[in-house]
């Protein structure tokens, strides 16, 4: 008798926002509208407590895609122009390991990371050799290079990455376009058409404003452009989830959404509270159904992308999967595979917690901050904490910080949970409970009775240093020595009294 064995082929579809947040109607904004996402949130598991590890965009992308925070990949900062990052030379990302196990992969859109000998792609369309906002933005263009890419695959898996760049802003590159570009691709004069959207326009009055931008008519107008270019991201999802249901591949797809950094607003991207690092996420496997349209609140992070991906895969050589020891190391991946919450909730919450490195945005922005994050608590080490909290290029130009600017020099009130004082100036140490004080504005660090919790979280967090190789580990206090001499027990040498 003749046995055949039928192995089942599987692919993964990534596709990534540029900035984008929770203005989502399955994450229950109920303004801004996003058919496309809600119907992929229905047959997802949706994600409410998922993190970035770094709330910048190539840091991001880069720990996105190699499973290791900023610090160990060595992407400190912005790829793009003088900021000139890249990660090491010898870093092994999920486009290599993929492509070394017989699995074909593609990008398109933006891509914001190198060196390309580390993230090598059998399929590249991006910035890199086409307009971004091209291959970032106009969704038609984008559904054709999904169809080349779908269409040219024969007999291997895949790995298809997309990453739009809506809805970023532009309006310190593209002011023509509008603040989020929203009017590139909308038919009016001199706009172009973008064949496969239809927009949609909001009324700033009745947009829903979170709790961190000021309630002002200049920031709601903000926000309602934002919302216009959100549905082209929502019909960009739509027209390529479109094209794998034609290429025969809706059954065998692990479908993932995310996002790389918090929207660009006040307290948003480059921040490390919630508001700049937890990111929308839904996860469609077609072999897991039972949790589909369900939440989970266990606590995940991009970190666990690379992880989630070889599990899926069954790719065991490069990474060993531990769902449980967050802290054990796999070939320095710190990561978990979150496949096994498509199956089940966890019932204890207690000992989970993500963790964060940043070290700048752009090349004059260096605010060094580590994080570790449990469901009650958060505790931030400001490493450069004497220099005032940086600010970026677009977000400067942005009518929402011009307006805070604007009015805290015109001696106006704000409308706001903050004041440009407090924003600047942070201490060394913040610790927050996250569930008497979820928008992270009462400091804990020095109220003695909080003293256990915070030598706890020091501890964690110094632990998940060493274990992923951090260079700033002894910063700001000492000097980390671990060559020649201290070549076999390095050591963090103290400053003595200077600090
Ligand atoms: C971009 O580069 C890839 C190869 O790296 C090539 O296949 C593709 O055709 C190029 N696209 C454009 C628009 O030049
Ligand atoms: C978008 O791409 C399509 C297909 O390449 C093209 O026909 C259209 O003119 C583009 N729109 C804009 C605004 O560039
Ligand atoms: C959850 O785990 C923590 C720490 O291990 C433990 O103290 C706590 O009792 C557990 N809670 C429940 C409901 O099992
Ligand atoms: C800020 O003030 C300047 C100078 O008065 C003005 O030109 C600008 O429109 C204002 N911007 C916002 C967003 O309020
Ligand atoms: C924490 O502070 C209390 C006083 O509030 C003190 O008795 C205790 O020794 C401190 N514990 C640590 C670990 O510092
Ligand atoms: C070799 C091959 O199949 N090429 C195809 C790639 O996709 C484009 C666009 O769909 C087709 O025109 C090519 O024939």
């Amino acid at each position: 008798m003749i046995q055949i064995i039928i192995i089942m082929m599987k692919f993964v579809f990534f596709v990534v926002a540029d900035d984008g947040g929770f203005e989502i109607g399955a994450y229950r904004n109920k303004i801004c509208q996003t058919p496309n996402l809600d119907r992929l949130a229905k047959r997802s598991l949706i994600f409410n407590d998922a993190f970035t590890s770094v709330s910048s965009c190539s840091p991001s992308r880069a720990a996105l895609l190699t499973g290791m925070p900023s610090h160990q990949n060595g992407m400190y900062g912005l790829h793009q122009a003088e900021n000139h990052f890249n990660s090491f030379g010898d870093v092994k990302s999920l486009p290599n390991i993929l492509n070394s196990n017989g699995i074909r992969t593609g990008i398109i859109g933006k891509k914001h990371v190198g060196p390309s000998s580390v993230y090598k792609f059998d399929y590249e369309q991006t910035e890199e050799n086409n307009s971004i906002l091209q291959v970032g933005r106009n969704i038609t263009y984008m559904k054709l290079l999904a169809r080349e890419f779908l269409n040219n695959n024969t007999d291997k898996p895949f790995f298809l990455y997309v990453a739009f760049h809506d809805p970023h802003r532009c309006g310190h590159t593209n002011p023509e376009y509008g603040e989020f570009c929203q009017r590139f691709g909308n038919g009016d004069v001199g706009m172009g058409k973008i064949p496969d959207w239809q927009p949609i326009y909001y009324v700033p009055e009745q947009i829903e404003l979170p709790y961190f931008i000021q309630d002002t008519m200049e920031a709601r107008k903000d926000v309602a452009a934002q919302y216009t270019t959100i549905s082209r991201l929502d019909q960009g999802v739509g027209v390529i989830l479109k094209e794998l249901e034609n290429a025969g591949h809706l059954d065998d797809t692990l479908i993932i959404y995310s996002s790389d950094n918090g929207i660009p607003f006040p307290n948003g991207r480059t921040n490390f509270y919630d508001s700049g690092i937890r990111e929308p996420m839904f996860m469609s496997s077609p072999f897991h159904t039972e949790r589909r349209n369900k939440v989970t609140y266990s606590l995940a992070s991009l970190l666990d992308v690379v992880p989630t991906i070889l599990d899926w895969f069954n790719i065991e050589d490069d990474v060993e999967i531990d769902t449980n020891e967050i802290l054990e190391s796999n070939n320095g991946l710190t990561g978990k595979s979150l496949l096994p919450l498509l199956i089940q909730e966890p019932t204890n919450y207690t000992n989970e917690a993500i963790f964060a490195s940043h070290n700048m945005h752009e090349i004059t922005m260096y605010y060094p901050m580590r994080a570790i994050r449990t469901k009650r608590y958060k505790l931030i080490h400001n490493l450069n904490s004497n220099a005032p909290f940086p600010i970026d290029q677009d977000f400067y130009i942005s009518p929402s910080f011009q307006d805070i600017l604007n009015r805290t020099r015109a001696n106006q009130p704000l409308f706001w949970f903050k004041n440009l004082g407090m924003y600047y100036d942070r201490p060394e140490w913040e610790l927050f409970d996250l569930k008497m004080d979820p928008i992270e504005v009462k400091n804990l660090a020095d109220i003695p009775s909080y003293n256990i919790t915070l030598e706890q979280l020091k501890t964690r967090l110094f632990e998940w240093q060493k274990l992923t190789k951090d260079p700033w580990i002894c910063s700001p206090h000492a000097v980390y020595e671990d060559k020649g001499l201290y070549k076999d027990n390095p050591q963090c040498l103290s400053l003595d009294n200077q600090f």
